[in-house]
């Protein structure tokens, strides 16, 4: 052990120099104003070096998953670099094109980033959950021959003011979570600031109160010797009342500046001026800057002792820039070490010009010894950590039982519900959650149907005292539905958990995530986040737009589209029929699998094969269903983005494009028309996200000299006469349909909603709004200008 000490002390030393020379090389990207950035690597990164460290090279397994905190990416990949995972192409261009990326990235780094992290807070309540991920699978009875892995999150100390943080602690403490641990970096610095005192007092409890062990690495191993030397526990005292800021002033100082405050301060009690004197002022600096978090024994008995289930918290005191010229300075956040203060570092680690890359150069012992050590490290040890599994059959169709009148919500419910009675692989693999609002949005039959999840049985005491109720919660550790305290940061950061179960856990998961439309914008961020780092998984959103009436302007969503249609990794759809949504639903299931990287169809300029996560905004609203058989050819256009509800002539002046819960609307107002304009054409646009990527997709293509490339759209209004109008319907803000008009040259009048709505009955709040049929007609007189519209003076 103590050999092997040395060896990572030595180790230890390699990786901040690594770090600190790839954000060296990254001051070219200073060109580009983006010093202050790269910066904010360096002060941030020294302050884990040891933990990590001790961690990679020593306490990992290899099935443990890592949240690295954003700025410590320069460490986590220097760690990755001496283990032979990282290029040194990919160092060289940190922060630069198709380099290291400054924040680490699953999908996007080379060197097996577990978990993406960037936007402080979202990676380490991703440990979180993809611990409960990993119980729900384990509970299921799959993925029973890997053995469990812990789920670690290296926290910034000021990364916990994130609320979603908090979220996640107490629905983690509901779900009995364990095999998670978080590490902060308690170095009491954010950004801008020094924390405020007595923080970890208040996380101790917090952590305590959620079920955690909380273990505190305050005092490296020199300072717990020097507390045991006669006026140690003065010098002890003194530290522990020392606050943040001076004792970061006095890091950032040095050695004479500690003698001069400690002599000041308790210099002239007795035995513990002694314990300064005898000390010179580096051996002084060395004692004062041996908190725990940079001190390697202590660091790892912290880790090796720690409960070998329990979540556990580790609070690891550390000074930011450790090891570095601006060490404790509290506008370190950005700094950079300038070339002669490199110099000097390079001269300290004994590393030679033009062998910064060497990777024992400089250090102590034999590369032998080390090179043996690090290809003996646990966590390298054993096949690929990232894992795939085998997709899972989709039935050909979903069958669905249409009432004649019927919303999308019910519909959805109602197939759910059909896919609930059997007992395929491929139903036992859905896994749904919602944050308090699984009956709300029609899960309850398929939840009857398939119960919900706990690790331990809790029986439905409603149904054991024989009390009536339509809803049936049983958990179980078989359950299939997990229900979540109402948090949408938990939904989606759930959600991302889930759907990258397939390659945490080696078991794939098919998961569905229900919330009320509005409150998508709620937890955005996560959102982002899953599909950052390529989770799988499909989103209905119900309610959502003015359809939902009475409930006012704070539950009706307007931006919800425009997010569908911007956010990467995310196909969006809103079927108005439930056929629709049938088939839409049955490809879901498919694409949320694939992973290939093939070419884009030349039919529709979409990357189906590439696959990633959906989408499907519903409503409440029920409308009359279309009689209608689902041809191959419908349901592939219904997939694609849109179809011609009604196609329009070779004569036609209007065409009325609509979206989702308005057909009706569009399609009264395209009869009362019919009378008085020719051959109006009626467009049901079923993915606005699709179509308007397939479009641009097609004239890339174009522009790279692909001349035949037709994007599904194109082809679609192909035939529609140039002096055509297009007016566009859409219960969510107008511009989700208002580009449609420039994929022709068509003059186009987009009518939706741009303001807060409020209370009313629908018709009422259609007509305030101007998407009824009246409005409808209104604006493809306007901008269709010919013989008068009749019954637009017989409409309301
Ligand atoms: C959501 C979000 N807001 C703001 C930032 C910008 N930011 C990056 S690091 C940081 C401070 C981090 O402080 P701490 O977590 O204590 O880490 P340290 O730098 O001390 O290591 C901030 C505000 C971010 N990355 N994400
Ligand atoms: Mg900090």
């Amino acid at each position: 052990m103590t050999d092997d000490l040395a060896v990572l002390r030595e180790l230890g030393k390699k990786v901040l120099w690594l770090a600190s020379w790839t954000i060296h090389n990254a001051n070219h990207l200073r060109e580009n104003g983006d010093g202050l950035k790269v910066g904010g690597h360096q002060a941030s990164s020294a302050s884990l070096a040891t933990i990590m460290t001790a961690l990679y090279l020593d306490v990992l397994r290899p099935q443990d998953r890592v949240a690295v905190k954003p700025h410590a990416s320069p460490i986590f990949h220097a760690i990755q670099y001496l283990l032979g995972k990282q290029k040194r192409e990919k160092l060289e261009t940190f922060r630069g094109y198709k380099g290291a990326q400054s924040y680490p990235s699953r999908t996007k780094d080379a060197d097996d980033v577990d978990f993406s992290t960037g936007s402080v807070g979202l990676g380490v309540a991703q440990t979180l959950f993809s611990s409960l991920a990993q119980d729900y699978v384990r509970a299921h009875g799959w993925g029973l021959d890997r053995p469990e892995g812990r789920m670690v999150a290296l926290v910034g100390d000021a990364e916990l003011d994130e609320g979603n943080i908090f979220e996640a602690l107490l629905e983690g403490w509901k779900q009995g979570l364990r095999n998670c641990w978080w590490v902060i970096d308690y170095n009491r610095q954010s950004l801008d600031a020094v924390v405020r005192e007595g923080l970890w007092e208040r996380y101790e409890q917090l952590f305590k109160n959620f079920g955690w062990d909380v273990v505190i690495v305050k005092y490296g191993s020199l300072q717990q010797a020097a507390f045991k030397e006669p006026g140690g526990d003065k010098l002890k005292a003194w530290i522990d009342n020392c606050p943040n800021q001076l004792y970061s002033a006095l890091v950032f100082a040095g050695g004479a500046a500690w003698r001069k405050r400690l002599t000041d301060e308790i210099g002239d009690q007795g035995n513990v001026s002694k314990l300064i004197e005898k000390r010179s002022d580096s051996e002084l600096a060395a004692l004062m800057n041996n908190l725990g978090g940079h001190d390697l024994p202590s660091v790892l008995d912290a880790f090796h002792n720690a409960h070998p289930e329990k979540p556990t918290c580790f609070i690891c005191y550390t000074v930011k820039g450790f090891g570095l010229p601006m060490a404790g300075h509290k506008d370190n956040h950005a700094g950079l070490m300038t070339p002669a203060q490199m110099e000097v570092f390079r001269q300290t680690m004994a590393v030679r010009e033009g062998h910064e890359w060497d990777k024992f150069e400089g250090l102590g012992l034999p590369a032998e010894k080390l090179q043996s050590f690090l290809d003996r490290v646990p966590f390298t040890q054993g096949p690929a950590r990232r894992l795939s599994a085998p997709m899972i059959d989709v039935p050909d169709s979903l069958p669905v039982t249409l009432q004649p009148t019927m919303a999308t919500q019910t519909g959805f419910g109602a197939l759910l519900n059909e896919i609930g009675r059997g007992d395929s692989d491929f139903a036992r693999r859905i896994v749904t959650t919602s944050p308090d609002v699984t009956v709300s949005t029609n899960l309850g039959p398929w939840v009857n149907r398939r119960g919900l999840f706990a690790r331990e049985k809790m029986a439905d005491i409603f149904k054991s005292e024989h009390i009536p109720s339509t809803f049936n919660w049983e958990f179980s550790p078989k359950g299939q539905h997990i229900e979540l305290g109402i948090a949408e940061m938990n939904l989606f950061i759930l959600l991302s958990a889930l759907g990258l179960s397939h390659s945490i856990n080696g078991e794939r998961l098919l998961p569905i995530g229900t919330l009320y439309d509005p409150f998508i914008a709620r937890g955005l961020d996560a959102l982002n986040y899953a599909c950052y780092q390529d989770a799988r998984f499909i989103l209905v959103a119900t309610p959502s737009g003015i359809t939902l009436a009475g409930e006012g302007g704070a539950h009706q969503s307007i931006a919800e589209p425009l997010i569908g249609m911007a956010q990467d990794g995310l196909a969006s759809f809103e079927p108005a029929y439930v056929d629709e949504l049938a088939a839409i639903l049955r490809w879901a299931f498919s694409y949320i699998q694939q992973s290939g990287d093939g070419e884009t169809s030349e039919r529709n300029w979409l990357r189906d094969e590439t696959g990633g996560s959906v989408y499907l905004r519903l409503s409440t609203r029920p409308i009359e269903q279309i009689g209608r058989k689902m041809t191959p050819d419908l349901t592939q256009q219904v997939i694609d983005g849109a179809y011609w509800l009604r196609e329009p002539g070779p004569n036609c002046q209007i065409v009325v494009a609509y979206t989702g819960a308005v057909a009706p609307e569009a399609i009264a107002a395209v009869g009362l028309m019919a009378e008085d304009r020719r051959d109006v054409g009626l467009l049901a646009v079923t993915s606005a996200d699709r179509l308007n990527a397939g479009w641009t997709a097609a004239q890339r293509a174009r522009e790279r000299g692909l001349v035949h490339a037709r994007s599904h759209i194109e082809r679609l209004l192909a035939d529609v006469p140039p002096h055509c109008a297009i007016v566009s319907v859409i219960d969510g803000y107008p511009a989700t349909l208002a580009w449609l008009g420039a994929v022709g040259g068509h003059r186009t009048r987009a009518l939706g909603v741009e303001h807060f709505g409020q209370t009313g009955s629908l018709a009422e709040l259609y007509q305030h709004y101007g998407i009824d049929a009246n409005a409808i007609v209104a604006a493809a007189q306007a901008i269709a200008p010919g013989r008068p519209i009749r019954h637009l003076k017989a409409l309301p």
